[in-house]
């Protein structure tokens, strides 16, 4: 079912403030950023050969993102893993008796269809399955 690890979620407070450390000190390629209005976050993306670290910003106090720094303060926050066909992907998980955020896909950034597992089915670790293009 998975292709690969498409990115690492970090929750970050600034995203201005913590892209030097990844760009300029790490070397990694900037990709921009961008504002995913549905998941009320900022996003920006460093590649790392095939998969990306993307910065996460809240942008509303009750953004997952801000409930979850305010909780733990910054770090780790999501692990992306790429599928061929997420809405197949969805459903054999959920055959499977994987506990799912999101039942059906929603809008990511460049153009991705995503949903979330629930950290309770996954060890802890908040889970993304993702499909490149699509909207
Ligand atoms: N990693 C691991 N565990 C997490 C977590 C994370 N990122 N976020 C929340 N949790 C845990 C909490 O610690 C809490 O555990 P306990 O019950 O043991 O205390 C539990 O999940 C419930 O957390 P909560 O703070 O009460 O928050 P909610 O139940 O309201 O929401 C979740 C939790 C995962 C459903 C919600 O954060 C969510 O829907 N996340 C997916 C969407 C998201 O994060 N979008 C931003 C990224 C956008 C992008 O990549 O484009």
């Amino acid at each position: 079912m998975i292709e690969k690890i498409n990115h690492i979620g970090i929750a970050v407070k600034n995203l201005e403030n913590s892209i030097p450390f990844y760009r300029d000190q790490l070397g990694m390629e900037f990709e921009g950023t961008e504002e995913v209005a549905e998941q009320r976050v900022r996003v920006a993306f460093l590649k790392v050969g095939e998969s990306r670290i993307e910065l996460l910003e809240p942008t509303s106090t009750d953004s997952p993102v801000a409930k979850f720094i305010e909780k733990n303060g910054e770090g780790i926050h999501h692990l992306a893993y790429e599928v061929e066909d997420i809405e197949r992907s969805l459903r054999q998980l959920s055959e499977q008796g994987v506990r799912l955020v999101d039942t059906a896909p929603r809008n990511g950034a460049h153009g991705s269809r995503i949903a979330f597992l629930h950290p309770k089915s996954s060890g802890g670790v908040l889970t993304e399955i993702c499909q490149m293009g699509g909207h």
